[in-house]
């Protein structure tokens, strides 16, 4: 039953990551390939509102654009708004920053913040752009305030191959396409749909670091408890991060 389940959650986070990368590839074809952009917010919120249903873990996506500090006056005056932090300030200089410009409705509280303000998104931004792949963050509470882990994809400016080096990634980097796994209220959703699912508790736990594991979904039994319990890993695409799931009977049968 706790492979069932591990199965179930890590099949609809590969779909939903991979609708993700299409999406940073559509931002790259028509926002960056296109001259001028043929790319606005409305067309964005538009075009993700509809393909939601492929995204069923995610409570939503966004594109943030990288701007230097040198570059970030022109940018305001041209958006029409200045950059702010994640606490809703107006940003103080930073060497960069990556305000959200496109979003889609269910995280338009994001809209104009940088999202290198937060430690969590702006790590997940770093690496992104360092390796060309798909990265998550440790779970964390969202903006939303529910527990759940960022999804971040960069997007170049041109064409890299696969080996290319760290500095030629960073150079190159046009923005993040990202979004937030709602880990607590949709994995809830994905998991009550299943038979006996009144007897079984499920935990997932990041175990990046083993001997610090991070809850990632529920919380009602500690880890290490001496009742008997089922481990399953899971793997959900960024090989930097190590996850599983643990399950055990609410009360002995
Ligand atoms: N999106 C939604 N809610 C959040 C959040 C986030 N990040 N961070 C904290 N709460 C646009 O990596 C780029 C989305 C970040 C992408």
């Amino acid at each position: 039953m706790c492979e069932e389940r591990a199965r179930m959650l890590q099949d609809q986070f590969a779909v939903s990551v991979n609708h993700v990368h299409a999406l940073a590839i559509l931002v790259a074809t028509f926002h960056y390939e296109k001259q001028p952009p043929a790319l606005d917010q409305d067309t964005f919120a538009d075009y993700t509102a509809r393909t939601s249903f492929e995204r069923p873990l995610l409570s939503g996506v966004a594109y943030a654009q990288r701007v230097m500090h040198a570059d970030r006056e022109a940018f305001e005056r041209q958006q029409g708004w200045i950059i702010k932090t994640m606490k809703h300030e107006p940003s103080p200089p930073q060497d960069e920053y990556a305000p959200v410009i496109y979003s889609q409705e269910t995280v338009s509280y994001i809209e104009g913040l940088d999202m290198m303000s937060g430690e969590e998104d702006r790590e997940n931004i770093l690496r992104s752009r360092a390796t060309g792949k798909a990265v998550l963050t440790r779970p964390f509470r969202l903006m939303s305030n529910h527990l759940g882990v960022v999804l971040t994809f960069p997007v170049y400016l041109v064409d890299l191959p696969p080996d290319a080096k760290v500095e030629d990634r960073v150079a190159a980097t046009a923005g993040y396409l990202g979004g937030a796994f709602d880990v607590e209220s949709l994995v809830e959703n994905l998991l009550r749909q299943l038979a006996g699912n009144q007897e079984l508790v499920v935990n997932v736990y990041d175990v990046t670091n083993h001997s610090n594991p991070l809850v990632m979904y529920g919380s009602e039994v500690p880890l290490g408890a001496p009742s008997p319990s089922h481990t399953c890993t899971l793997d959900f695409g960024d090989p930097f991060r190590n996850h599983h799931m643990i399950c055990r009977y609410r009360s002995e049968p």
